[in-house]
């Protein structure tokens, strides 16, 4: 198996693409896939501040790294959202990563920060670990983002995320999902920071291949709530698709987005935007979720 760009020896075989590469070959197809998505979907540039949202898994750690050698200003942020032993560890990995390479990182602690437990607040309002947590990164990457001037927010979303979330949202035909599923959510409202995936054309394999070759250190475990989850089993049935027919999940992402998604956009849920009461962030309702959690913790504290 001979690389297709420099001919020499092959270490890694793409099927969907049809080509191999060798080492050195599959790092500039890998940082041209982040620099083409970049540019395709206009989604920054180098005078742009971006704010690079970070977990310590492999797909965020490797978004980190390419930002940074492809010369974008990036800044790190990293939530450490009280689960165990998981948090503390994948913070270790994120601060070690930032400190050795001299990149800066905002780190934000929802427990000693807030006050925010995610399994109090499970409990009380009988919602899953995820849905609580979901809305409070939300929350705080916007606000940061939208605090600080940041043009952007970078997730580390990759084409197997993507694929499957799509396969989800087509499968229950929701349609408001559907609409707003993409590698770039505009801003919808001045205090909405745009979200960006400059990854989503590159598979979890990629990214991983990309980490051990550049001997980046990144949390090999899961978060202990991603056992279970639809998603997981998802990205197994496009899995099982994608080695009878390589290429499948691309295809499916690719065409949405090119053919599907705009049948989509009139059904697009018109929500009214409003500030928040107590915060002044983006909200449906009179006050945010993530104030209201808040004040639950607060109160849960004082009985
Ligand atoms: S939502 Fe759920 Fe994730 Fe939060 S509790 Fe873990 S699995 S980290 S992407
Ligand atoms: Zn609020």
């Amino acid at each position: 198996m001979k690389c297709v760009r420099c001919k020499q020896k092959a270490k890694i075989l793409l099927k969907r693409h049809n080509a191999a590469f060798c080492n050195e070959c599959f790092l500039y197809y890998y940082r041209n896939q982040v620099t083409k998505n970049i540019r395709k979907y206009k989604m920054f540039d180098k005078k742009d501040k971006i704010l690079a949202v970070i977990s310590g898994g492999k797909d965020s750690m490797a978004l980190w790294d390419v930002l940074v050698k492809e010369g974008y200003n990036v800044v790190a942020m990293y939530i450490n959202l009280g689960i165990g032993e998981y948090s503390n560890r994948s913070q270790k990995v994120v601060e070690s990563f930032a400190s050795k390479n001299n990149l800066p990182l905002i780190v934000k602690d929802i427990k000693k920060e807030f006050g925010l437990d995610i399994y109090k607040l499970s409990k009380t309002l009988k919602r899953s670990p995820c849905s609580i947590c979901g809305s409070i990164k939300r929350y705080l990457f916007n606000k940061v983002a939208y605090d600080g001037g940041f043009s952007a927010v970078a997730t580390g979303h990759n084409l197997d995320d993507e694929a499957a979330t799509l396969l989800g949202n087509v499968l229950s035909w929701e349609e408001g999902y559907l609409a707003r599923q993409a590698p770039v959510l505009p801003q919808t409202h001045p205090k909405l920071i745009k979200k960006v995936k400059p990854l989503y054309t590159l598979t979890e394999r990629e990214n991983l291949y990309y980490v051990l070759l550049n001997k980046i250190e990144f949390l090999h475990e899961e978060c202990p709530h991603s056992v279970g989850a639809r998603s997981i089993l998802f990205k197994e049935v496009l899995n099982k698709l994608e080695e009878e027919s390589p290429g499948t999940k691309q295809r499916f992402l690719n065409g949405f987005l090119e053919k599907g998604r705009r049948h989509f956009q009139d059904v697009s849920e018109k929500l009214e935007l409003r500030e928040c009461k107590t915060c002044g962030q983006v909200t449906t309702v009179e006050e945010c979720s993530f104030c209201r959690f808040v004040k639950i913790c607060n109160q849960q504290q004082e009985t």
